[in-house]
């Protein structure tokens, strides 16, 4: 990830930082981890390029690739579907045949 750092945009609001190439977007705020605090979740729709950043607050911890998943697919939504307290990224083929879990 192309990332530059940043502290606040021109509103106040803080930024944790500024994604500098196109194509990225947030695609899931649950704990990844089971740490119980909510992670943030990338994909970069071009390549299907799955990305998480762990967090503490609004302290990036650690910046990891999880996964590429063919861009056709479709995040269908994020939680704890198998209960282990860790949130899971189910996607959906485009014809809603086959889902992939990624735990
Ligand atoms: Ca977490
Ligand atoms: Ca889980």
């Amino acid at each position: 990830m192309d990332v530059d750092d940043e502290r606040r945009d021109e509103d106040g609001r803080v930024v944790l930082r500024t994604v500098g190439e196109p194509g990225w977007a947030i695609r899931g705020l649950g704990d990844q981890n089971g740490d119980g605090k909510a992670d943030v979740l990338w994909r970069h729709g071009p390549t299907g390029m799955l990305y998480l950043w762990t967090m503490n607050g609004k302290t990036i911890v650690t910046e990891t690739y999880l996964a590429t998943v063919d861009p056709t697919y479709v995040i269908v939504g994020t939680g704890d579907y198998n209960g282990d307290g860790r949130s899971d990224v189910p996607v959906a083929a485009p014809d809603k045949r086959r889902t992939l879990g990624l735990g």
